[in-house]
Parts: structure tokens; C-alpha cells; sequence
């Protein structure tokens, strides 16, 4: 029996179906036509930080295919593209002048969509901060916050228009958590104090932006996208609840709720003490401005154990290649949790998908396991909507394979395989799938614009 059968009337008929990436991730050209240094253009050269010593500069070479990039994505049949800009590349010191062959390269790729009937959805950062503006602070500086409103201003002056979606910044928590706590990412900072203050300016700037772009009479869509993973505890101790509590208080409530309440979570603020961030008077008010939508990737689950760290191997939940339990339970379980503590508008997944080893054999990738990730994850997102979430729509975490951050080359989240020699797409046994998927949500479009008389 077709599992799938069942599942595309589980959507509506506008649900959008979309695939992601990233600047960084893909474009490489990372000194060309004028473009800045980044962060990540740095903290790739520091020994140690990547895994496989690798770095951006080629990546997936996008910024050199974008024409055929743009045909593969049209192949598909997807509904929505996500994508970032890289802010050197379009403002290569992140403030002043601007950069118009950079400018015109992302006025390429939104036009290129739409001649495809692709809908844009634009992330403005994510992640790759101009190393000039870190020579000056970065997000830890709140000089940085104003000129992240100029840039968003600019951006959506010369594209606004034509984007569906637009997302000021992709999961704040690895920013600051990540890349200035535990200096895992770029900028590779340690330090909580300055971890905690980058997350207030990046909210800061987010609420900001919302306000200026509205002021200069934008109708496109605004949001922002948070890493949201499912936080249960080990056991059923009372200590495991309470550490779960905790950390769901960290990872979620400490962006969630000054969007939507308006504050931050009081046991957080207690934990931090003096690391706590320095909030001037109406900042919370700011970072409360309605959102147009939420965006929220959802890869796995978090288990607290306060006897020390899960192990995940000892679950009997199978793992992808980054060692992440597989629990589509756990994205239902995100989205009820958020449907019940806040009152959201419309809700993307901007990122789902997983790593697994695949392998080329005569122009075929057998990624079972992937299609089999992407479809148990949309059938839980089903079970959200069908719970009253607002759900919106859906993006695969990734289009092809690509930078893996801290882990390089080595992890494949594509559905479309990059062949790194020689920089060749093949498309998965799972973009297959996809494609059928979404052709048959849209075979049910029209089937309910019939019945609907139009
Ligand atoms: C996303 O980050 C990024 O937006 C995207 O660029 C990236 O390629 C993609 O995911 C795949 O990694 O870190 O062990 O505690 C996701 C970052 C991954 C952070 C899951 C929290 C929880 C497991 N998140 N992670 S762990």
C-alpha cells in the first residue's frame, strides 16, 4: 500500500510546500564582485573549528549556477524557495555604501522565481554577520541592532515587493548560544553575559526592523525563525521534569516569549543573575511587534536527564548521521505547546529534514531513510493542523547538500546530491518523492476549486 496515499488531503489546498538554504551554505564566491568578509569566512579559517578544515569559499558554487539552480528548484514543482542574502556581499562593511553587483544577483534570483511561479521567501541573516561590524562588537555591540534595521530597510526598498515572506533572523539561539557561549559557531565566543546580551539585540533588532519596514509602508509578510526542538525529560523524576522545565525555558521561552508576552522567562533572568542582558526601557515593547508569521525549524527532540547527559544511543530511537534522534512526534508536540502558551499567526516549518550517508550509484541516491524522515515529519505537522494550529506551510531542510556549519562538507542534508569534485546535482530517490507529494496536494487544489464552483 501507498503510505502516502492519505496524506495530501490532510492539507489545505493554499498550504505552501517549499525547499531552504542558506547564503553561506551554498553560494561560495566568497571574494567576488565586491563582496565583505564574514564571520564565517573567518571563523572557517581559525584551526580546529571545522570539522573537516573545510570552508565556504566554493560550497555549492550557486552563485555561479544560479540560472540552472533555479531550474533545478522549478523541477521540483515546490510552491516556495527560502533563502538568505549574505549581508557582506550586499553591504560589505554592514553599513554605508552598498554593493550593486550583490544586490542585482539576489534581484536575480527573486525575479528568476517568480518567472518560475516560485515563491520568495528571503531570510536576511543568517549567521554570516560582516567581520566588520564584529571588529566593531557584533551583535553583542547594540550599535549593530541599528545598522541590521538600515540593511533591512535597503533590502526590502529594492525587493520587498516581491517576496512572500520576509524573515529577519534565522534561530537567534544558535547566534548567541552557539557562536558566544559555547563557541561552537562563529564568532566562537565564550562567554554567557555576551551570549545573553547578543540574544536581547538580535530580538531588538528583529522588532525594530518590523517597525521601520511598516513605516516605510511594506505589505510583505514579516517574521522571524526559531530553532525549536521538543524538550522532555528522561524520566518521570522531579528532578528530570524540573531540568526540563529549565531548559525548555532556555531553548524556547527565552525567544517565544518576549515575542509574544512581551518578556523574558523570570526563571532564566534568576539563572543568569548578573549575566542577565541589559534591557533599556521599551526594548520588550519593540520585540513584542506582531509577527505576520512564525517561522520554526524542528530536527529532533531534547531529553533532560539531571543524572547528566542523555544518551541518546541508548533510546532505541534510530539516529541520523549528526547523532540526532529520529522523533516526529516531538514537531507535533513543539507546535501544540506553542498553540497553547501563545497566540500565533500563521506558522511555517522554515526547516525540517535529517543527514544520512548517501552514495551515488549509476546517477541514482537510494535515500530511503530521508523520505522516510520528510514524510513521518509531514504527517506530524498533519496531526498539528488537524489540532488547530495554524500551520501555513512546509520547507525541506535542504534543497542540496552543502556547508554543514560546523561539520563541513561531510553531513548531507540535500535532497538533491552535490558531488563535491565536480559540483554536479543529482537529484535523491527523496526529491522523487517530494515532487510526486506536492504534485499531489496540487492535483487536490484543483479537485477543490472544482467542487468550490471556481
Ligand atoms: C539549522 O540549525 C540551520 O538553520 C541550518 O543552517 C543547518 O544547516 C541545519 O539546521 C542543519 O543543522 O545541537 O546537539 O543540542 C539547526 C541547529 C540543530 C541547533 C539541533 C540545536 C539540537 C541538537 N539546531 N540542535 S544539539
Amino acid at each position: 500500500m501507498n503510505p502516502d496515499a492519505d496524506l495530501p488531503r490532510q492539507f489545505p489546498p493554499d498550504f505552501v510546500w517549499g525547499v531552504a538554504t542558506s547564503a553561506f551554505q551554498i553560494e561560495g564566491a566568497a571574494r567576488e564582485d565586491g563582496k565583505g568578509e564574514s564571520i564565517w569566512d573567518r571563523f572557517c579559517r581559525q584551526p580546529g573549528t571545522i570539522a573537516d578544515a573545510s570552508n565556504g569559499d566554493t560550497a555549492c558554487d550557486h552563485y555561479h549556477r544560479l540560472e540552472s539552480d533555479l531550474d533545478l528548484i522549478a523541477s521540483l514543482g515546490v510552491d516556495a524557495y527560502r533563502f538568505s542574502i549574505s549581508w557582506p556581499r550586499v553591504q560589505p562593511l554592514g553599513h554605508g555604501a552598498w554593493n550593486e553587483a550583490g544586490l542585482a544577483f539576489y534581484e536575480r534570483l527573486v525575479d528568476g522565481l517568480l518567472r518560475r511561479g516560485v515563491q520568495p521567501h528571503l531570510t536576511l541573516n543568517h549567521w554570516d554577520l560582516p567581520q566588520a561590524l564584529q571588529d566593531q562588537g557584533g551583535w553583542a555591540a547594540r550599535s549593530t541592532v541599528h545598522h541590521f534595521v538600515a540593511y533591512a530597510r535597503g533590502i526590502h526598498r529594492r525587493l520587498g515587493s516581491r517576496l512572500a515572506t520576509l524573515t529577519t533572523h534565522n534561530e537567534p539561539w544558535v547566534m548567541a548560544v552557539l557562536g558566544h557561549e559555547k563557541g561552537q559557531f562563529a564568532p566562537g565566543v565564550k562567554n554567557r553575559q555576551t551570549a545573553s546580551q547578543v540574544a536581547h539585540h538580535l530580538l531588538l533588532s528583529h522588532g525594530l526592523a518590523l517597525q521601520a519596514l511598516r513605516a516605510d509602508g511594506c505589505r510583505t509578510k514579516l517574521g522571524i525563525v526559531l530553532n525549536l526542538g521538543h524538550h522532555e525529560p528522561a524520566t518521570g523524576s522531579p528532578e528530570d521534569a524540573a531540568l526540563a522545565r529549565l531548559e525548555d525555558a532556555r531553548g524556547r521561552r527565552w525567544y517565544a516569549d518576549p515575542l509574544f508576552l512581551g518578556r523574558y522567562p523570570q526563571e532564566v533572568l534568576d539563572e543568569l543573575g548578573p549575566d542577565a542582558p541589559v534591557v533599556q526601557p521599551g526594548d520588550m515593547d519593540h520585540i513584542a511587534t506582531p509577527l505576520d508569521y512564525l517561522g520554526i525549524n524542528y530536527y529532533s527532540r531534547t531529553v533532560s536527564s539531571a543524572a547528566g547527559p542523555f544518551d541518546v544511543t541508548k533510546s532505541g530511537l534510530k539516529l541520523t548521521e549528526m547523532g540526532w534522534e529520529i522523533y516526529p512526534r516531538g514537531l507535533t508536540e513543539v507546535l501544540l505547546t506553542l498553540h497553547r502558551d501563545y497566540t500565533l499567526p500563521p506558522v511555517y516549518i522554515t526547516e525540517n529534514g535529517g543527514a544520512f550517508p548517501d552514495a551515488v550509484v549509476n546517477g541514482q541516491v537510494h535515500d530511503a531513510d530521508r523520505t522516510d524522515y520528510l514524510r513521518t515529519h509531514i504527517a506530524a505537522t498533519a496531526a498539528a493542523l488537524a489540532q488547530g494550529v495554524p500551520m501555513a506551510g512546509y520547507m525541506v531542510w535542504s534543497l542540496m547538500d552543502n556547508f554543514e556549519w560546523a561539520s563541513g562538507y561531510a553531513k548531507r542534508f540535500g535532497i538533491v546530491h552535490v558531488d563535491y569534485a565536480t559540483l554536479q546535482r543529482t537529484p535523491k530517490d527523496s526529491a522523487h518523492w517530494y515532487r510526486s507529494f506536492v504534485a499531489q496536494c496540487h492535483a487536490l487544489r484543483t479537485s477543490a476549486a472544482c467542487a468550490a464552483g471556481g
